[in-house]
C-alpha cells in the first residue's frame, strides 16, 4: 500500500519534478532571503543556471553554523504574516535553529508523514499513542498531523508522564506507539514495576526515531516489548519527522520522499560527491518548502543511498539507516570510533543488558574512555570472565580497550524520562 502514487513513479518521472521544483526552490531562496542571493552572486551563480538536479553542484552548502549566523529568521523566504507555525531544532548547544512553515508547507508535511505511515503499515483503524514531545521540538506536532491527515486515531500524549502512558496504552487499546527507541524501554521498565506485563499491552508497532538505534538495539527492544520496530528519520532544519522511514514489507533501508527532499551522500571531509553506495554524510535540498527553502543542508548524518527499487514497489531511494553522526567521531589515543559501533560490540552479550554510557576524561595529556554497561536483571555469572570477554572483543573489533569498564547491577545507569537520550560525556574539557 502507498499513500500517494508518486511513491512509485518511475525515475525519470520523479526527476521532471525535482528539477522543476529545484528551479523553483532556488528562485524562491534568490528572490527572498539575502543570505543566499550573497552566497549566488558571489559564486556568480544565477537561479538561470540552474536547470535542475543535475546542476545542484553548482549551489553552496548549507550548515547548522549558517542556521545559528542567521538566528532567528535570516533564513526565512517569508514574512511572519504568512507563517503560521514555528519549531526549533533540540541542540545541546549553542542558539536553537529556528524554522517556520506556512499553511503549504504544513501541507507537505503531513503528506510526508502521511507517506511514512502508511508505509510502516499504520491505517485508519489503528489507534496512536504519540510518545514524542510536543511543543518547539518537530516531534510531536509532526506526527500528530500526519496521523489526523490518514483518519487514524491519534492520543498526544507527549513525552513523558509514564506512569499514565501505559495506562492509556492499555486502557484505549493503542496498537501504535511513536517515540524515541531509548524511551520505548523506559516505558517498558515502569510498566513492569507497575506489574504490567508489556507483552500483554496491545502496542504492535512502534514507530522509532529522533535519535540512533542499531539493528541490534532495535532487536533488544522488540523482543522486550513483543512489538515491531520501524525506523523514521527527519529533522527540523528540512522539515521534521517525514524525511524517510522504512516500509514494513522489506524494512531494508528508509525510502527518502525524493519529490520533496533531495538527497545527496558527500564525503564529510571534502564535501565532494561519494560514489553510489558509498557511506558519507547525507545533504538534503527541500524541494517544496515555501517559508525556509534549505539549499543543501549538511545534516551531520552519516549514510549511504541505495537507488534500486525495493520489494515493496517503491522506487524512492533507500538511506541506510542513520547510526551515528560524523560529529559523533571520538577519537582517543589515536583510535577513531563511533559511540554506535560500541553499542554494537556490547549488544551481542546476552548478559548484558541496553544500557550504557561512556564518559570521557583527560589525565594529564592522556585522555581516557570510562564505558558502564549494565548487566541483565537478575545476573548471577562470573563478572570477571565476561569482563575479559567484553575487553577482548571491543579490542578486537573497535582496536582498543576502555581504560576502565564497569559492568554495573540491571537499573544503575540513570533513565532519561524526556528528550533525546545521551550516553557519551565529555569531561574533557572541564
Ligand atoms: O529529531 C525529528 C524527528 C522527530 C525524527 C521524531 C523522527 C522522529 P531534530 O530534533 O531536528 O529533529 O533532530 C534531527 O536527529 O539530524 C539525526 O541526527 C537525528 N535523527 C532523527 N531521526 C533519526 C533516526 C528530529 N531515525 C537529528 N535515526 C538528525 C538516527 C535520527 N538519528
Amino acid at each position: 500500500m502507498v499513500y500517494d502514487s508518486v511513491e512509485t513513479a518511475p525515475r525519470e518521472e520523479l526527476r521532471e519534478i525535482q528539477d522543476e521544483r529545484l528551479r523553483a526552490t532556488v528562485e524562491n531562496a534568490y528572490e527572498n532571503v539575502d543570505y543566499y542571493r550573497e552566497e549566488l552572486d558571489e559564486r556568480g551563480i544565477t537561479p538561470d543556471d540552474i536547470d535542475g538536479v543535475d546542476d545542484i553542484g553548482k549551489l553552496p552548502f548549507t550548515t547548522k553554523e549558517d542556521f545559528r549566523d542567521e538566528y532567528p529568521t535570516g533564513l526565512f523566504a517569508r514574512d511572519m504574516s504568512d507563517v503560521i507555525r514555528i519549531h526549533a531544532s533540540s541542540g545541546t548547544t549553542g542558539k536553537p535553529k529556528i524554522v517556520g512553515y506556512t499553511q503549504d508547507d504544513l501541507d507537505v508535511w503531513s503528506q510526508a508523514v502521511a507517506r511514512c505511515l502508511v508505509a510502516a503499515g499504520v491505517t485508519a483503524d489503528d489507534i496512536v499513542q504519540n510518545a514524542y514531545g510536543y511543543g518547539l521540538f518537530t516531534g510531536g506536532l509532526g506526527l500528530h498531523q500526519g496521523i489526523e491527515e490518514i483518519d487514524a486515531t491519534v492520543i498526544p500524549i507527549g513525552g513523558g508522564n509514564t506512569q499514565r502512558q501505559v495506562e492509556l496504552l492499555d486502557d484505549l487499546g493503542s496498537d501504535v506507539l511513536t517515540c524515541t527507541p531509548s524511551y520505548s524501554l523506559y516505558l517498558a521498565e515502569v510498566a513492569e514495576e507497575m506489574g504490567t506485563d508489556v507483552h500483554d499491552l496491545p502496542v504492535r508497532l512502534i514507530l522509532f526515531g529522533a535519535e540512533p538505534c542499531t539493528d541490534p538495539m532495535r532487536y533488544e527492544i522488540e523482543e522486550r516489548l513483543g512489538v515491531k520496530g520501524v525506523d523514521i528519520y527527519g529533522l527540523s532544519e528540512i522539515v521534521g519527522p517525514g524525511v524517510s522511514i522504512e516500509c514494513i514489507e522489506a524494512q531494508n533501508g528508509l525510502h527518502i520522499w525524493e519529490d520533496l527532499f533531495y538527497p545527496e551522500v558527500v564525503d564529510p571531509r571534502t564535501g565532494e560527491p561519494v560514489e553510489e553506495g558509498e557511506e558519507g554524510e547525507l545533504v538534503l535540498t527541500t524541494l517544496a518548502k515555501d517559508a525556509v527553502p534549505v539549499l543543501r543542508y549538511r545534516t551531520g548524518d552519516l549514510t549511504t543511498l541505495d537507488y534500486d527499487t525495493c520489494e515493496c514497489g517503491r522506487t524512492a531511494v533507500r538511506m541506510d539507516n542513520v547510526t551515528g553522526r560524523a560529529d559523533d567521531l571520538l577519537i582517543v589515543r589515536g583510535v577513531n570510533f563511533y559511540p554506535s559501533e560500541v553499542e554494537d560490540v556490547v549488544l551481542e552479550f546476552d548478559e548484558v543488558a541496553p544500557h550504557y554510557r561512556i564518559d570521557l576524561h583527560r589525565e594529564g595529556n592522556l585522555d581516557t574512555v570510562e564505558l558502564t554497561v549494565e548487566l541483565v536483571e537478575g545476573f548471577e555469572g562470573a563478572i570477571d570472565d565476561l569482563h575479559g570477554r567484553i575487553g577482548t572483543r571491543l579490542k578486537n573489533v573497535l582496536g582498543f580497550t576502555p581504560d576502565d569498564l564497569n559492568l554495573v547491577p540491571y537499573g544503575d545507569i540513570a533513565r532519561q524520562e524526556t528528550g533525546k537520550i545521551q550516553r557519551v560525556y565529555d569531561h574533557r574539557g572541564q
